[in-house]
């Protein structure tokens, strides 16, 4: 009797019957860049990426840009009666700071992107669908970047001063704010010029990055305290940070690579998540040996990463009321030390690889390891002391079709992952948000890689939408509270796993 017991309970856990809290909640996400197109239309300014784009378009691999991209700004009814359809709890936006701020600046405000976003968050909340806006998702006004972007540490109180029009204009209605989408990736991407680039495309290897971090942990935390002095009160919500962490799995259990698979994580996730995160904040102590050390070997006369005064420290740690994850894969890591610094992957002192068993996505950096993912969730949990976790991205890219078993494969395996992290390692994980929405401009991977659990016909002027299976089968999880790995939605095949 005792047997059958402890057998049945392995299997309900084996095969995926647990359930999702009754609170949980679960969302889609977009990106303003991303999905609204109108990049010039009503008084909207100049972003870094309109920049890019129309100057050297062959930065991205389609050649395509974000002009029109989805169309969102015209599409503000149809998309929330679409948002409806699958059921979701929340909808994850980004505000673009171009379009109500044109200058960068407080100068000129214009009404349209005003009108705009309060369209879209009055029609969300007439359906009952909680607005998650994030404050900055990696569109820069162009005339901010001309003064240096991220790396001119006055951009944190220009930053203030947009954050303070959002709160007013639009706090009565937000419950969840995100200052940043990914730090790590956003610095790496707009000044280090490595594999991943984003705009501005700047190539200020080993130094720029840490400059944009530091402006970018400060500029957080000041938008951090003013909601929290001046607006919390009145507006009731939270507010947050999304962190991008990938698991480095050391690639055998030697000390040198457990040692290196650590680093490199305390030195991508650990750059932005231990200064708000941890108990002492500031930078990962491993972080600063290894930047100043590798800074004196190359001539430097101070490290290349700049250091927090003790008030700094204290002001940033802490301010955030929930971690916001995003997560898509994980690598193995091997010490390595890699020539040709300074910079971010000579800092690492590790090569990455995947297994070519992992399933693949059209983007050349994702790979499906769902183990991986629990063992950050762990990661998180031991680290920084349990913090409540929202998981502000996941999701998986594929070449398109509507018949999307690949990403429904992918999603169910990580929900099973978080459904195992919460329920037999006990962490605080409390909602769950699909990357994408419907496919979008996928920056550099223009519309080629597809991460919609929507398609959307690019072709068509009325940019067309379309339900994908795993639209589907979103809507069923979140309906059951469970995962369903025979539900087959009519007029789909049934998924060969
Ligand atoms: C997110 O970034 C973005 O927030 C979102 O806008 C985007 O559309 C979505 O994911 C899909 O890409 O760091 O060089 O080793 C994810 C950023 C970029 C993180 C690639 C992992 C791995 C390459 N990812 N990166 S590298």
């Amino acid at each position: 009797m005792k047997h059958l017991l402890v057998l049945i309970i392995t299997n309900s856990l084996v095969f995926g019957e647990l359930q999702f809290p009754p609170n949980f909640k679960f969302g889609v996400a977009t990106s303003a860049y991303q999905v609204e197109g109108a990049w010039n239309l009503s008084g909207k300014g100049e972003n870094i990426w309109d920049y890019a784009v129309h100057r050297t378009p062959n930065v991205i691999q389609d050649g395509t840009n974000g002009d029109i991209a989805c169309d969102t700004y015209h599409h503000t009814e149809g998309d929330v009666q679409l948002l409806k359809q699958l059921g979701v709890n929340f909808y994850r936006i980004s505000l673009s700071w171009s379009r109500i701020l044109p200058t960068g600046f407080k100068n000129k405000i214009n009404p349209d992107g005003i009108r705009y976003y309060n369209e879209l968050l009055d029609a969300l909340t007439a359906n009952g669908i909680e607005p998650m806006v994030s404050l900055f998702h990696w569109d820069l006004p162009q005339p901010l970047q001309d003064l240096g972007g991220w790396t001119n540490p006055l951009m944190a109180d220009y930053f203030l001063e947009y954050v303070r029009i959002a709160y007013e204009n639009f706090g009565d209605r937000v419950k969840y704010w995100i200052t940043f989408n990914e730090p790590s990736v956003l610095c790496a991407g707009s000044y280090e010029g490595g594999l991943l680039a984003l705009a501005p495309f700047l190539k200020s290897r080993g130094v720029g990055l840490y400059l944009c971090g530091h402006t970018l942990l400060i500029a957080h935390a000041k938008a951090y305290h003013l909601y929290d002095k001046e607006f919390r009160k009145s507006q009731k919500g939270k507010i947050g940070i999304s962190l991008q962490g990938i698991w480095y799995e050391p690639s055998s259990s030697s000390k040198e690579n457990v040692q290196a698979a650590n680093q490199r994580l305390q030195m991508e996730f650990g750059w932005f998540a231990h200064p708000i995160f941890s108990k002492k904040g500031d930078y990962p102590p491993i972080m600063k040996e290894r930047i100043s050390f590798m800074s004196k070997q190359e001539n430097f006369s101070q490290s290349r990463l700049p250091e927090f005064t003790p008030a700094e420290i204290s002001y940033i740690r802490g301010t955030s009321d929930y971690f916001g994850f995003n997560h898509y894969t994980s690598a193995y890591a091997v010490p390595a030390n890699i020539s040709g610094g300074p910079s971010q992957d000579s800092d690492f002192g590790s090569s990455l690889s995947q297994d070519p068993l992992w399933e693949a996505g059209a983007s050349w950096w994702i790979r499906s390891v769902p183990w991986g993912f629990g063992n950050i969730l762990k990661w998180i949990k031991n680290e920084y002391g349990n913090p409540e976790v929202i998981i502000t991205e996941n999701g998986f890219s594929d070449k398109g079709g509507l018949q999307d078993c690949r990403r429904i494969n992918y999603h169910y395996k990580y929900l099973e992952a978080l459904l195992n992290a919460i329920h037999n390692e006990g962490c605080n994980i409390s909602g769950y948000t699909a990357w994408s929405f419907m496919d979008n401009f996928e920056w550099t991977g223009g519309y080629s890689k597809k991460f919609g659990l929507i398609r959307v016909d690019f072709v068509s002027p009325e940019r067309t939408r379309t339900l994908k299976m795993s639209a589907y089968a979103y809507r069923n999880i979140i309906e059951t509270k469970k995962i369903d790995w025979s539900f087959t939605p009519s007029g789909f095949e049934k998924c060969v796993f």
